[in-house]
């Protein structure tokens, strides 16, 4: 029971932490890693919030041994007075539903509070226990929350204190979330991005379980995230950064130039992420468009009956960040997740701090820019060239396409129904071959892949459309690729990706998912992306046959069973179809690896890696594959 008052408003805050506790995907999205994850960014929010005003230099977050999360900053610590109501003002800001804003100064910048955030007592309502300690004017307070917030323990003043600042730890409610179990990475990329973000911030990450302490600092953060990005890149110019703007709207920026063909915005906006842009990225291509075209015509590479340079041909082989800082009074969002800046007024301002430091740049610089609009006359070339073979290929007759599907060896499903069809893209022709004796013809089609799959990382459009593998994964998925690719026209509801257990079979993975990743992202983002979970060991005793897929399940199976014979299977060709059907493709007992991919950097910069120029790097991180996607990229899901 409380310890204060039951009165009318207590039992409304109650009410309110109560609805989170039963609706829990209403507030942060899902219950599972991404739900969990979402309170550390929460309460890591609060503290950007104090530093990005200019409070506090240092924010450490700590993953404690049993699994208990504790942030902690040097900020002006909270407010310890009592609300209006009689209760502390702390206790309102972790029981009552959005009442952080109203804590808040009017006028400063504000982080995820003031966007998507959810506020801190979301976090309590989620959590076994919650305790805040800060000091505040002269003294260390400390207040307790258990069970979801609904035994608030009293204000205590511990003692005098020196110091300034804002510690909150808690433990997640395993009733809620199930197992919780955070990820090292995940949380090790956002700490990281947090100190990209906030020149002269430093930020800490102590993870307790594995004993390992990191720490960023950067004095020209967006400098070093470029830098960070593009660790395996050849560059093609130096890194330009640019800032502006005005008392209300801050703009910074970064941007280089490699030897590739993507185009990578990342925005942010009061240091969070705006995953689908909005006016501060409109305001940016614009920027980009208009001076390399008045460039390219001042300098005579562009002639007068030349049309101008698209945006896409400028932007290829572009990576930049710009990272705004918007004043509460003209933040505006869009769209169902919120994550599109919608202030009108950034638009323009991006636009003229751009353009006026990008075509100063190209000036001073006239060696580098000739070299890169060159680049992009060629690239709208390539585009022309690929746009033909597309429309040839789009025109070409039932025949043509008839002769690559069968060129592939598809072994085709015989159902017509896509939200059924499952489509195999198997690594070699004797796996392929048991995998067509063995699998349900009705619904599951098999593509055979030989050799080498094509690195997308690296290649045009119209180098993917003549090789043969790809193509034929184009035509067979039947939904176009790149920028024209139209998920709801897929021939197949699950694209599944069976290879060899070995270094091999993950390479060829790693392929497949960056041409998913880079061509068809909205087959993955739709759940369709599937990699096949096969055994490792076949283990008989007598006339019993059972399966491991791991060393651990082989290990319950000696104990639990005494002396068996095991056989280690090396590959998929040395199952027969039976045994390839019972274990990997019979959906009633098979197990799928769903991928899915977070909507982060580190993403783009882990594709970056695998695929990109330098080989040593790439074969460090082959090698550490399998655990990579298990742990950052795959979510397990049985059926
Ligand atoms: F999320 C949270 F509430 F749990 C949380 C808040 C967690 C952490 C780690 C830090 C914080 C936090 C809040 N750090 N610093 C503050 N600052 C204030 O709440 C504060 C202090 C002074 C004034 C003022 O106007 O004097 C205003 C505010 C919002």
């Amino acid at each position: 029971m409380p310890e204060n008052k039951y009165n009318e408003q207590s039992i409304q805050i109650l009410k309110g932490l109560d609805a989170v506790r039963k609706r829990p995907g209403m507030y942060i999205g899902s219950t599972d890693y991404h739900g969990l994850h979402h309170l550390v960014w929460e309460i890591m929010d609060n503290a950007m919030d104090e530093a990005l005003n200019g409070y506090g230099k240092c924010i450490r977050v700590t993953i404690e041994k049993n699994n208990v999360i504790c942030v902690e900053d040097e900020g002006r610590g909270m407010p310890t007075g009592r609300h209006e109501s009689g209760v502390p003002t702390i206790q309102v800001i972790f029981t009552e539903l959005h009442a952080g804003a109203k804590f808040s100064s009017e006028t400063g910048y504000k982080t995820a509070g003031g966007l998507h955030g959810v506020g801190a007592s979301v976090v309590n309502a989620l959590s076994e226990w919650l305790e805040v300690t800060t000091c505040y004017n002269g003294f260390i307070w400390q207040m307790r929350f258990e069970n979801g917030g609904s035994k608030i323990g009293k204000l205590i003043k511990l003692g005098p204190t020196t110091k300034t600042g804002t510690k909150v730890r808690f433990l997640a409610d395993k009733k809620i979330f199930g197992r919780i179990e955070y990820n090292h990475t995940t949380i090790k990329e956002r700490v990281r991005e947090a100190a990209f973000l906030t020149n002269g911030l430093k930020m800490v990450l102590i993870d307790e379980k594995q004993g390992l302490k990191d720490e960023f600092c950067y004095d020209n953060g967006l400098m070093a995230y470029i830098k960070y990005l593009h660790e395996d890149k050849e560059p093609l110019s130096d890194i330009v950064t640019i800032s502006g703007g005005n008392k209300k709207i801050n703009v910074d920026c970064a941007f280089q130039y490699v030897d590739t063909v993507q185009e990578n915005v990342y925005s942010f906006v009061n240091h969070v992420r705006t995953t689908d842009g909005g006016t501060h990225v409109v305001g940016l291509r614009s920027a980009f468009t208009k001076a390399f075209n008045d460039y390219a015509r001042n300098n005579g590479l562009l002639k007068e009956k030349d049309s101008n340079l698209d945006g896409s041909d400028i932007r290829e082989g572009l990576t930049a960040v710009v990272s705004l800082a918007i004043t509460e009074d003209l933040l505006e969002f869009e769209g169902q997740t919120k994550g599109k800046l919608g202030t009108p007024e950034a638009r323009n301002i991006v636009d003229n701090v751009v353009s006026e430091k990008l075509s100063f740049w190209l000036q001073e610089n006239k060696e580098t820019a000739d070299a890169l609009v060159r680049k992009m006359i060629r690239a709208y070339q390539a585009r022309e060239a690929a746009r033909k073979a597309r429309e040839e290929v789009r025109n070409g007759t039932k025949k043509v396409k008839q002769e690559r599907l069968l060129s592939g060896k598809l072994a085709v499903a015989n159902s017509k129904d896509a939200k059924r069809k499952e489509l195999f893209l198997v690594e070699g022709d004797s796996a392929g071959g048991s995998a067509k004796q063995g699998r349900d013809s009705k619904y599951q089609a098999i593509l055979p892949l030989r050799g080498k799959v094509l690195n997308t990382e690296k290649a045009s459009k119209a180098e993917i459309l003549k090789n043969e593998e790809l193509s034929t994964l184009i035509y067979t998925i039947g939904a176009g690729f790149g920028d024209e690719f139209a998920v709801e026209d897929s021939n197949y509801d699950k694209v599944i990706i069976m290879t060899d257990a070995d270094t091999d079979g993950a390479h060829i993975q790693v392929l497949l998912l960056t041409f998913f990743f880079r061509y068809m992202r909205p087959l993955i983002d739709a759940g369709k992306v599937y990699v096949a979970l096969p055994p490792l060991y076949m283990a008989t005793k007598g006339k019993e046959v059972m399966y491991a897929y791991n060393d651990d399940e082989l290990e319950d199976i000696r104990q639990k069973y005494g002396k068996v014979e095991i056989q280690r299977y090396k590959g998929l060709g040395e199952m027969n179809a039976d045994q390839l059907w019972d274990t990997t493709m019979n959906p009633e007992t098979r197990t799928l690896i769903q991928v899915s991919v977070d909507d982060g950097i580190s993403t783009d910069r882990k594709f970056n890696i695998l695929m990109g120029d330098k080989a040593d790097i790439r074969r460090e991180w082959i090698e550490d594959f399998v655990t990579f996607t298990l742990e950052d990229k795959y979510q397990l899901q049985e059926g």
